[in-house]
């Protein structure tokens, strides 16, 4: 369908008017708004992440990308809610206490909720305790991000104190950051890591079977 193509296009080239307008004047003329996640905003998101795998977009690429797609989210979410999708899944978000980075934790956190998980967004310098709470109240996916060498031991104490809570077989644990790796993931016991954005979407949903 034209209308859901442009949209997608505008998504790609990073324009947030128009895939709001795009979004507005789909809606206008009756297309559902499932429909528009799935095959404008979420196809654009995965032509970005392939893009960006593949060398043909860097970083700032899918930055802007990604804040096309949260403009073109914001006039669906509350029909989306209303048609009751479900959501695949509630992912808890955060950088681990002590560090303040938060761009790459807000490029997965895009990444996921442009894919379909509800997120939990903890912030930079999230603690143990708001993990904690939020697997508490739900969230079935604990995603954290460091970029300090110095605070990667923040991840593995947030994994004891879900364990010491009681509630570590509630959430699938998955880490990532630029010095984080795949043997840390494995030494300290999450469920998994991932490099980049579009390689974290799938690795949450291969973590809960979406
Ligand atoms: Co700082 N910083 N910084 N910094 N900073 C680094 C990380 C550093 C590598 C720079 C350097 O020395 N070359 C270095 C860390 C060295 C180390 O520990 N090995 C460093 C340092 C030392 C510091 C300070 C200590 C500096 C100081 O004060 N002396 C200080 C620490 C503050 C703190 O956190 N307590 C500090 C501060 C800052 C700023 C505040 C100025 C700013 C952050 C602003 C912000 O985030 N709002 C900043 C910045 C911008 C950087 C660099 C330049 C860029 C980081 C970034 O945003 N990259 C960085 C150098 C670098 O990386 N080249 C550096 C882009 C971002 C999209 O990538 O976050 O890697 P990234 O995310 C990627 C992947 O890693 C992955 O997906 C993302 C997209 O592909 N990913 C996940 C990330 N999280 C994931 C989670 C997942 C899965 C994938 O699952 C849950």
């Amino acid at each position: 369908m034209a209308i859901l193509e442009g949209i997608k296009e505008a998504v790609i080239r990073g324009d947030a008017p128009a895939t709001t307008a795009g979004v507005d004047k789909a809606l206008a003329e009756n297309i559902d708004a499932l429909t528009i996640l799935n095959e404008a905003l979420i196809a654009a998101m995965e032509i970005v992440g392939e893009r960006f795998e593949c060398g043909e977009f860097y970083i700032p690429e899918m930055l802007i990308a990604a804040r096309a797609m949260q403009a073109g989210l914001a006039p669906l979410k509350p029909l989306l809610i209303e048609s009751g999708a479900k959501p695949l899944g509630m992912v808890a978000i955060g950088t681990v206490q002590g560090d303040l980075h938060d761009i790459g934790k807000n490029l997965v956190s895009m990444m996921l909720e442009g894919a379909g998980f509800a997120i939990n967004d903890l912030g930079a310098n999230a603690g143990p305790d708001k993990f904690v709470e939020a697997v508490k109240n739900g969230a079935n996916i604990v995603a954290m991000s460091a970029l300090l060498t110095t605070t990667m031991p923040a991840m593995e104490s947030t994994i004891k104190a879900l364990e010491s809570a009681g509630v570590r077989d509630q959430a699938k644990v998955m880490i990532g950051g630029a010095p984080v790796t795949d043997a840390y993931s494995q030494q300290i016991g999450a469920d998994g890591y991932s490099a980049d954005a579009s390689s974290a979407v799938r690795l949450a949903k291969s973590l809960i079977g979406a």
